[in-house]
């Protein structure tokens, strides 16, 4: 008999993962129902930026020294009010807070730590081209609850991350999760006529060696020769390795990480020496790297900072930067041979 559904939910779905697992408590279903309610918002507002006066720089500059827009704003505030009230936090990470977030007196607190991202790819903003929140769920390790004192509960290597995913705002709208530990990784497209994101990507697997490199070129002369090496020998031709690989770099990390882990190919931002304040190049380990880590992990792919696995990264701070090199395993493992000083062309 044909279906008359709508097909699986993501509700639906993280509840069928849920049972499969005795020890489950339902707090992550409600985590991600409540990260799903605040990207519908998000998603709606970045729908109509172009019609409302929401485009734009607000003037302030955030504790990454970057130009703050005034969607970033929104994004942040509303993940933040959403996820204030469930009662399974203790506390938040936002890129665009200097330090933690609390969980305000009124509401109860849980044992998850919620990192996030709410508007990855933000210069893109005015000019419609895809734009995501990225996050990664941790739990907590102490019985601590003063926030002043739960950094050390927040700096945990990525792998210990017990659940990551990110929400693209596209042509569509769409949600990608994994809850670690083999259980794999799902794609939701949301429909806007049932209001409801429906599996649209089952058990995501990224091809084990691809044909696409991302990165910013423009920084070439920023980086050092063994980087440059890398670039080169991608863009070489030699048929038996089947190069060159094509380019295709948009600029949202959310963006060129979704078409890598559908297509594969490898997304890279090298350590440059462009700034002095960033050394490691400009992505944030808990709030970027580590969530998009532990999603191509399960999906069969690498994520290194160009000497060893990401998720393996001892943080020392919130805002720690770090050179990623993230995609199809052959091709980060590449990567790694040339940056680590194995391989040279
Ligand atoms: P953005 O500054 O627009 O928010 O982490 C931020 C990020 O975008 C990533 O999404 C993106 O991959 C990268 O920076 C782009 O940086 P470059 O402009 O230096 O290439």
């Amino acid at each position: 008999m044909e279906k008359q559904g709508v097909g699986i939910t993501i509700t639906q779905h993280i509840l069928n993962q849920q049972r499969k697992n005795p020890e489950a408590t339902g707090a992550f279903t409600t985590i991600i129902n409540e990260m799903i309610v605040a990207a519908k918002v998000i998603s709606r507002e970045v729908n109509k930026a172009g019609l409302v006066d929401i485009l734009g720089l607000t003037g302030r500059i955030n504790i990454q020294d970057e130009q703050v827009q005034k969607l970033d704003m929104f994004a942040n505030q509303v993940t933040i009010e959403r996820m204030q009230h469930i009662g399974e936090l203790c506390c938040m990470g936002s890129e665009e807070n200097a330090d933690l977030i609390d969980i305000p007196s009124q509401y109860p607190k849980g044992s998850y730590i919620l990192l996030f991202d709410p508007l990855d790819g933000s210069s893109n903003i005015d000019v419609n081209v895809s734009i995501g929140t990225i996050f990664g769920i941790f739990k907590k390790q102490s019985d601590e609850i003063n926030i002043d004192l739960l950094l050390n509960d927040v700096l945990q290597p990525g792998i210990k991350q017990v659940a990551a995913g990110y929400f693209i705002y596209g042509s569509s709208t769409i949600m990608v999760y994994t809850t670690g530990n083999g259980t794999g990784v799902y794609g939701f497209t949301l429909y806007p006529s049932v209001g409801e994101f429906l599996l649209s990507h089952d058990n995501i697997q990224i091809p084990k060696k691809g044909k696409i490199y991302s990165v910013n070129e423009g920084n070439y002369d920023y980086w050092d020769e063994k980087t440059r090496a890398l670039v080169d020998y991608f863009k070489a031709i030699d048929k038996e390795t089947n190069r060159p690989y094509s380019s295709r770099y948009v600029g949202s990390l959310v963006a060129d990480f979704h078409r890598n882990l559908l297509k594969g190919g490898i997304f890279m931002y090298p350590a440059d020496n462009k700034d002095p304040k960033k050394p490691s190049g400009k992505l944030r380990l808990m709030v970027e790297a580590n969530p998009l880590a532990l999603i191509v992990k399960e999906a069969g792919g690498y994520a290194s900072d160009g000497h060893g696995p990401i998720l393996e990264i001892e943080p020392t701070e919130l805002h720690q930067r770090t050179p990623l090199y993230i995609g199809s395993q052959e091709d980060v493992e590449l990567a790694e041979a040339f940056i680590g000083g194995s391989k040279v062309e």
